[in-house]
């Protein structure tokens, strides 16, 4: 259990009392908890085993301490449980719409007696939201606009979000009676960024011991169907899970079938019966024979076929079968690779941690250096620095610097792209960065013609050196701009200009075509975190997820290069 899913809970436990008016204090508590176990970057299970109180933790109290240890100790909280069989179940599915949210939740049941998404559209057709106080007409829009998303992606659950219900459940399959393997297959496995379902798989000599152990999960809200090797199950967040027990020998053939994509699997198996081969979920037969003659392993179905392994993350056909069958199977990126983080905030924007304090982490996660970037001026919710701020921020960090030889802080700015092109700073100051970073943050809705315009405009100038998260796109939340994305990139690749593949889970911009396209155009890539906080600095992993799955090597990415090397490979 790792304490984003601890946090989960105890999140949902704040919900809940905040939609029964419970008293604020109490609510209170709950977020600030939930806070301060985000906030560690040590997993709280492990102070548990070592019998650290948690108690010395900020915000975290008796009760507290002792809601989490019994979340550590069973993998949930008899008390959320409890709550939750006192709301309506989709008064939660409601709280996570766009513009909605806790409060309004809250009001919307108090005042019109809404507890589901559908409740609500119809409430907002018939105009009866704009008159709830608090909300309005404009508010009103902003939900149904909100709902429309909800259903053309809600089904389908972000990779970092279904990580936090997987990671928690394979642990506790792990405790089943006589387990041999497991692992979770499909598009978990494929690491794409959203999933429609989970495919776990599994080997035991009972198979029908582990069904019934997974059954007893108190995640599992309803059955779809239980037999003796097989269950079909959904979560109370709505996410769909299925579990298939195979015999040892069967595994590996299993592994491939279940792992996909389908597209994939159609491939391999046309090759096998090129070879005379039938490959199936249970095996790979000669001709019509019953014998299998590969299957525990994934490497012996490939072999069978006259295949290198294929990694999951580019099981995909798109290329990867025809470019292993040549002996080419790309080398991808590992987080170890990476030497350095080329976009971070600090509190000079808005940032949660001081430049200090993102240094000393950088540096404890083993970076050689680090770009600190806070926002321009343009953005001015956030804080953003103006030229004199800018020069005051290059004071503090030259401090830093003295106190922390051991990595190389480059100075830069995330700068703003503003309507016409023109970027958010002088040029005298551009000139005095080490890094200059450039970003939409505004007029997404410019039409195509005109914002591709805009960003070329913004890459000739001569100071860019990195294009930030360019299509602007939030997963699931906001459409990406409508940007002609292979011009972009082929100018990039002329100017010499990198784009970032930003590892925030909701962004992943650019995505894995784009980024495929990326390397084909010999445009540079730099994966980022876009760090506000320290923690962030561990969003790392996504990236790398996704630039795997767009087949980069430690080659095509330019923040795997030490210092110097990177210094010069950026304009
Ligand atoms: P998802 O769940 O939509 O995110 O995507 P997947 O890839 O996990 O798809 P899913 O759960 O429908 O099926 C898991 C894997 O099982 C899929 O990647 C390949 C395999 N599979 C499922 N149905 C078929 C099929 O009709 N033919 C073949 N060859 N494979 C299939
Ligand atoms: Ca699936
Ligand atoms: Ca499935
Ligand atoms: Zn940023």
């Amino acid at each position: 259990m790792d304490n984003v899913a601890i946090a989960r809970i105890l999140e949902e436990v704040a919900d809940v009392l905040e939609i029964q008016n419970a008293n604020p204090f109490r609510i209170r508590a709950y977020r600030n908890a939930v806070r301060t176990v985000q906030g560690q970057t040590e997993p709280l299970s492990r102070w548990i085993e070592e019998n650290r109180p948690l108690t010395e933790l900020p915000g975290i109290g008796k009760d507290m301490a002792g809601h989490i240890g019994e979340i550590v100790a069973t993998g949930t909280l008899a008390y959320r449980d409890q709550l939750l069989t006192e709301i309506p179940r989709s008064l939660l599915e409601l709280m996570s719409l766009p513009h909605v949210g806790p409060k309004k939740a809250k009001k919307l049941y108090d005042e019109l007696g809404i507890t589901s998404v559908d409740a609500l559209e119809e409430a907002a057709k018939a105009g009866r939201i704009a008159s709830v106080p608090g909300f309005g007409e404009k508010t009103q829009q902003k939900i149904l606009a909100g709902i429309a998303d909800h259903r053309r992606h809600g089904s389908r659950m972000l990779l970092a979000d279904a990580e936090t219900f997987v990671e928690p459940l394979l642990d506790w399959l792990r405790r089943s009676p006589g387990l041999e393997r497991l692992e979770a297959a499909g598009s978990y496995r494929r690491r794409r960024e959203t999933i429609g379902d989970v495919d776990l798989l599994a080997v035991a000599p009972d198979p029908a011991a582990v069904i019934q152990h997974f059954l007893a999960h108190p995640w599992i809200e309803k059955v779809a169907m239980a037999g003796d090797t097989r269950a079909t199950v959904s979560l109370g967040s709505g996410l769909q899970v299925d579990l298939r027990a195979v015999a040892p020998e069967s595994y590996g053939a299993a592994l491939v079938y279940f792992t996909g994509s389908k597209e994939h699997n159609v491939k391999l198996r046309r090759r096998g019966v090129e070879r005379g081969l039938r490959i199936s979920e249970y095996g790979v037969f000669r001709g019509d024979g019953e014998e299998s003659i590969a299957g525990r392993e994934e490497a012996d179905v490939y072999a069978a076929v006259g295949l290198p392994w294929i990694p999951p993350e580019i099981r995909e056909d798109l290329g990867e079968i025809e470019a292993a069958a040549q002996g080419h199977v790309p080398r991808l990126i590992r987080r170890e690779d990476v030497r350095g983080d080329l976009h971070m905030h600090s509190t000079w924007s808005d940032g949660k941690c001081s430049i200090e304090e993102m240094v000393a982490a950088c540096a404890s996660r083993g970076y050689g250096y680090m770009v600190l970037s806070d926002h321009s001026k343009a953005l001015a919710m956030t804080n953003g620095l103006d030229a004199r701020r800018l020069r005051e921020q290059w004071k503090e960090i030259d401090a830093v610097r003295a106190r922390h030889p051991e990595i190389r802080i480059l100075r830069s700015l995330e700068v703003d792209i503003l309507a016409d092109g023109s970027l958010d700073l002088e040029d005298e100051m551009l000139a005095g960065l080490d890094v200059v970073l450039v970003s939409l943050h505004s007029r997404f809705e410019l039409p195509e013609a005109r914002q591709t315009e805009r960003v070329l405009r913004a890459l000739e100038h001569p100071e860019v050196s990195i294009f930030c998260h360019p299509t602007a796109r939030l997963i699931n939340r906001r459409r990406p701009v409508e940007m002609d994305v292979d011009a972009v990139l082929r100018r990039a690749a002329e100017l010499g200009v990198a784009v970032e593949l930003n590892a925030n889970p909701h962004r992943l911009d650019l995505k894995d075509s784009h980024l495929r396209r990326a390397k084909e155009l010999g445009c540079k890539v730099v994966i980022s975190t876009d760090a506000h906080h320290t923690r962030d600095l561990d969003l790392l992993r996504h990236g790398i997820d996704q630039a795997r799955r767009a087949g980069l090597e430690a080659g095509d990415v330019l923040n795997t290069l030490e210092v110097e090397e990177l210094v010069q490979a950026l304009r």
